[in-house]
C-alpha cells in the first residue's frame, strides 16, 4: 500500500489517528514529569521510552512522563525534529513480511541543553524528577580503560571543571543538577545509566564522584551516601534513522515523521532494583527487576555487542553494508557462531532462567532481520570504547585461562585493518571515533600493532601478552596482504 497524501507527526494527528497505527488514548497533558533523559537518540526511544508508554496507555499511569535532553551539538536536529512534532514520534517494529507503527507519547518536552544548559539544570533540581536516567554511549563515561579512571586529560571533562554552567559532558550536568537538590534539601535523583557497560550503575557511579571530588567534595560526599546507581542490562537493536525509514513511513503509514525510528520487535530490560527516590512500576509492562544483574549483562554485552563488532568491522572490510548481510553470509554465519561458542560462552557461566543455546540461536536470527537495516558503519562507531567493553575482557580471561582468542583477535585486527582508512579497493573509510585522529595517525603510517598496543587507556596491559600480539600480528599481516575474505577462510580452517 502506498499513500500518496501524508500527514504531519503531531498532536492533531491523535485526534484523528490512521487506522493502522496505535496512538495514545491517555491525555498528554495530564502527564508530570518524573524521570529526566540525557541523550534522546534512536534507542532510548525504541526502548525506554516504549516501556513507560506502555505504563501510560495500558495502566493509567500520569506521573512518570520523560522530559528528554539533548547536550551534545549533533542533538539538534533530534531538537528541531520533536519540538516541531509535539514530542511524538513514529517506532515502527520490524520482522519478515510484517511491521507495526505506533506513535509513542511518553516524551512530554525536549530541552536541547547545548543551547540551554540553565533549563536542564532548573529541571533537574525540579523536586518532581526523580530519576535522570542516560544513553551516553559507552565512550560516555570518559574513563581510562587500563586504569578504570575518570579521564582528567579528556578535554570536556576539564572544561566542566572549568565551566560548570556550560558543561559538555554528562557530569557536569549531573553533578550541577544534583548540587542544587543538595542545597536546596531535595532528595536526589536516581542516576540509571542504561549504556552497554559491564556494571553500567558502578562505572556511573565512580565515576561522577571522582568528578565531583575534584569540583565540590561535599557534594561527593553527600552523592555517595544518597544517590542510587542501579546496574542494568538494555537490549534492543535499532538502527540510525535515515531518509530509507523516512520513506518507509511516509509510503506505509501515510505519516510525515522527521525522525521515526525502526526497530526490531524484540526487547529486553534487566534492572537491580535500587532507587532512593522511586520508580515507575515497569514490571508491569515486561522489565524484570532483579538482585544482580551482572550475569545478564555479561552475557548480552559479550554475546551480542561482541558479535556485533566481530561482522561490522570485518564485514566492512569484506564489502558489506549492513549487518543482516553480514549474518546471512555463509562464510560468517559459522564464525559468529563459532566465536561465540568457543571463545564467549565459556566465560559467561549460568544466567538464571536463561537457556544460552537458545539465546545465541535467537541473535543470530536477531541480526539476520532483513527489515531492519542496521548499517555496518553504525556497529563501527567509536571503536576505542567499543572494543574495550565488547571484546578485549573476553580475550584477557581467556588469556589467563590459556584459552582460545583466534577469533576474538580477528575482530580485534579488523578493526586495526579499519582504521587504516583505506578498503581493499582503496576506497577511503569513513572512521567516526572521538579517538580517530590519534588512531589513524598510527595506522596510516604502520601496519604493525604494537604502536596501538600502547595505548593502554584502550587496550589496558594487553599489549604485554606474547601470545596475544603474536596473534594478531599474523591476522593484521594476513589482512593487508591477503584481505578479509582469505582471513576469515584461514581463521576457520585452524582446529
Ligand atoms: C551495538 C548496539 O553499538 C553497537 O555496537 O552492538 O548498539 C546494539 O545494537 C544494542 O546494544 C542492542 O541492544
Amino acid at each position: 500500500m502506498t499513500n500518496t497524501t501524508s500527514t504531519p507527526v503531531s498532536k492533531a494527528l491523535l485526534k484523528n489517528a490512521p487506522k493502522n497505527v496505535t496512538c495514545p488514548t491517555y491525555d498528554r497533558d495530564k502527564l508530570t514529569h518524573g524521570i529526566l533523559h540525557i541523550g534522546v537518540g534512536g534507542f532510548h526511544r525504541s526502548h525506554q521510552a516504549l516501556y513507560l508508554d506502555d505504563l501510560f496507555q495500558s495502566h493509567g499511569l500520569t506521573d512518570w512522563a520523560i522530559c528528554g535532553v539533548g547536550i551534545m551539538p549533533q542533538d539538534a536536529a533530534m531538537n528541531e525534529a520533536l519540538n516541531a512534532q509535539d514530542c511524538l514520534y513514529t517506532l515502527v517494529e520490524r520482522s519478515g513480511k510484517t511491521s507495526s507503527a505506533r506513535i509513542i507519547g511518553a516524551l512530554k518536552t525536549y530541552i536541547f541543553g547545548y543551547e540551554n544548559p540553565e533549563v536542564v539544570f532548573a529541571k533537574m533540581a525540579d523536586p518532581s524528577i526523580k530519576i535522570v536516567s542516560l544513553t551516553a554511549t559507552e565512550g560516555g563515561y570518559c574513563f581510562n580503560q587500563g586504569t578504570g579512571e575518570l579521564d582528567f586529560d579528556n578535554k570536556g571533562i576539564q572544561n566542566d571543571l572549568q565551566n560548570p554552567s556550560r558543561p559538555q559532558t554528562i557530569f557536569g550536568y549531573l553533578a550541577e543538577g544534583l548540587e542544587r537538590r543538595r542545597k536546596a534539601g531535595v532528595t536526589p535523583f536516581t542516576v540509571l545509566s542504561c549504556d552497554n557497560l559491564q556494571g553500567n550503575g558502578h562505572v556511573a557511579k565512580s565515576t561522577l564522584l571522582a568528578f565531583c571530588n575534584k569540583r565540590n567534595p561535599a557534594l561527593a560526599k553527600w552523592i555517595d551516601e544518597n544517590v542510587s546507581f542501579p546496574n542494568c542490562m538494555v537490549d534492543r537493536i535499532t538502527p540510525a534513522t535515515t531518509d530509507a525509514e523516512r520513506d518507509f513511513v511516509r509510503e506505509t503509514y501515510g505519516l510525515e515523521d522527521a525522525f521515526p525510528v525502526v526497530a526490531e520487535p524484540f526487547k529486553q530490560w534487566v534492572i537491580e532494583d535500587n532507587f532512593c527516590n522511586g520508580r515507575p512500576p515497569l514490571e508491569k509492562v515486561g522489565v524484570q527487576f532483579t538482585s544482580d544483574v551482572a550475569p545478564y549483562e555479561k552475557m548480552k554485552i559479550r554475546l551480542l555487542n561482541a558479535s556485533h563488532s566481530a561482522m561490522g568491522y570485518l564485514g566492512y572490510l569484506c564489502g558489506y553494508r549492513y549487518i543482516y548481510e553480514i549474518a546471512q553470509a555463509p562464510e560468517f554465519i559459522p564464525y559468529v557462531k563459532a566465536l561465540m561458542d568457543e571463545e564467549v560462552t565459556p566465560l559467561v557461566g549460568e544466567i538464571p532462567g536463561v537457556n544460552l543455546t537458545d539465546y545465541k540461536k535467537s541473535l543470530m536470527e536477531r541480526f539476520a532481520n532483513e527489515t531492519i537495516k542496521d548499517q555496518a558503519l553504525r556497529i563501527c562507531l567509536d571503536g576505542s570504547s567499543k572494543l574495550p567493553k565488547f571484546i578485549l575482557p573476553s580475550i584477557s580471561e581467556q588469556l589467563e585461562r590459556k584459552g582460545p582468542i583466534r577469533k576474538l583477535t580477528l575482530c580485534v585486527a579488523s578493526w586495526m585493518r579499519f582504521l587504516n582508512g583505506k578498503d581493499e579497493e582503496g576506497n577511503e573509510i569513513p572512521i567516526q571515533d572521538p579517538q580517530a585522529e590519534r588512531l589513524t595517525g598510527v595506522t596510516k603510517k604502520t601496519r604493525d600493532p604494537k604502536a596501538l598496543l600502547e595505548m593502554t587507556d584502550i587496550f589496558g596491559d594487553l599489549g604485554k601478552s606474547e601470545r596475544f600480539v603474536k596473534e594478531l600480528e599474523l591476522l593484521l599481516n594476513m589482512l593487508y596482504d591477503k584481505g578479509g575474505q582469505e582471513t576469515l577462510k584461514f581463521v576457520m580452517s585452524e582446529k
